[in-house]
């Protein structure tokens, strides 16, 4: 059944610029674009349904590659105690922190976990965000993973949304492993992701390079049993500190590596090579009040492929609106507004291992898309969240929001 949509203009984001078609008209077919062009060369085909669009402007579906959205309890006690001076760190070091998290996700229920989640992701999907990342990371043993990961493969069942599960074993030490990070990844690596992995749970796997975490030899090992069971990696590195772990990343082909801001050129230069997208978290940057900034430059002189997500979690980023995100990462990095919406569509598909199904208004791609009341693309940056006015279009179907 076709469905032809009219009178809009069309930022596609080919090639990860606004691509702009002005007077633009859409064919979806069978869930995918069959085609997009100017409204006057639209060819001869059997249309079922013609939809006006009222001059709106059309993007594609928004993508957020980076969350953490499934987790229990929340940490705003902990947001009190850093604003009067305890550090991240500390708090961490006090048992909070992570493992405060961790413990509240063990105690919670599977139905729990779905119906919180449930909220926050359709708190997203109110910005038009149609694909969604969520990793676990706060379970730390088999069963609790999985919990998480049943609840993101839920999710996608019951919304209209396209979701990748990403298995973040290797987030924290859990308690029962205190002082045995080496005992925990051979877990990690021996007992949990082949497990889960059986199970079709996971769709990649990340690790949290960090002092205050995993180091780069423990990541490896986590990468090299990722790799022989068939899965993709991705890696939250240099967030706090220059550990290398985006080369390492680079290395075995990430997908992504995320956060950022302490990486340095040659990490650059070995993610460009590799295609690893670099994946920028303007809020997790705002809400720690961090001062060093990703190294814009060097991504750019490279040619690294940058987007931009919500890292939606409960201790560093309790984010629940992309678009803000796109405007943090204007405001707080200096991207321009196109490489903001490119960072949300064609590259945070990238770093999902979707780029060549989603993330741009292209023949053949899933038609997902946003048929947004704004006068130019720019305003997705521009307004400090909000609800903005807009039609959303997943698999060819427009949905209620
Ligand atoms: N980096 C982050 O920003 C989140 N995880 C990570 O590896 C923080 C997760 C949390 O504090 O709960
Ligand atoms: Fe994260």
């Amino acid at each position: 059944m076709r469905t032809l949509w009219q009178h809009c203009h069309a930022a596609t984001m080919a090639q990860g610029s606004y691509s702009v078609i002005e007077d633009a008209a859409i064919v979806s077919n069978a869930g995918l674009i069959e085609w997009i062009g100017r409204r006057a060369d639209v060819p001869a085909l059997e249309i079922a349904h013609t939809v006006d669009l009222n001059g709106a402007w059309v993007t594609p579906g928004l993508i957020d590659c980076h969350t953490h959205a499934v987790f229990g309890g929340n940490r705003s006690g902990e947001f009190e105690q850093r604003l009067q001076g305890v550090s991240y760190a500390e708090i961490a070091a006090q048992g909070g922190g992570i493992a405060s998290t961790v413990r509240a996700t063990r105690a919670a229920s599977e139905d729990e976990l779905f119906t919180s989640a449930r909220q926050r992701v359709q708190a997203l999907m109110r910005d038009g965000v149609t694909t969604l990342e969520i990793k676990s990371g706060y379970g730390l043993d088999l069963a609790n993973e999985r919990k998480m990961l049943r609840v993101a493969r839920r999710l996608a069942e019951e919304l209209p949304l396209a979701v990748r599960a990403t298995c973040l074993a290797a987030h924290a030490l859990p308690p029962e492993y205190a002082g045995r990070a080496d005992d925990y990844i051979a877990h990690i690596c021996d007992e949990m992701l082949p497990a889960l992995a059986e199970e079709g749970l996971v769709d990649a796997v990340d690790a949290f390079c960090e002092h205050l975490a995993f180091s780069p030899a423990q990541v490896e090992r986590v990468f090299i049993r990722a790799r022989e069971l068939g899965l993709p990696v991705k890696l939250h590195a240099e967030q706090l500190s220059s550990r290398h772990g985006s080369s390492l990343a680079a290395r075995y082909q990430a997908l992504s590596a995320d956060h950022l801001e302490f990486m340095t050129e040659e990490d650059a230069v070995a993610m460009a090579q590799a295609g690893t997208v670099a994946v920028l978290l303007p809020g997790a940057f705002y809400f720690l009040r961090e001062t060093q900034l990703p190294p814009m430059d060097a991504l750019r002189r490279h040619g690294v492929k940058i987007a931009l997500a919500s890292d939606l979690n409960p201790g560093t980023s309790p984010g629940l609106s992309l678009r803000l995100m796109l405007n943090m990462g204007c405001t707080l990095f200096r991207m321009t507004p196109e490489e903001a919406l490119a960072g949300v569509t064609l590259h945070a598909a990238t770093a999902l291992g979707l780029g060549d199904s989603h993330g741009s208004l292209e023949v053949g791609k899933v038609a997902d898309f946003v048929a947004w009341r704004i006068a130019r693309p720019a305003d997705l940056a521009y307004w400090l969240g909000g609800d903005l006015p807009k039609r959303v279009v997943r698999k060819g179907h427009e949905i209620s929001n």
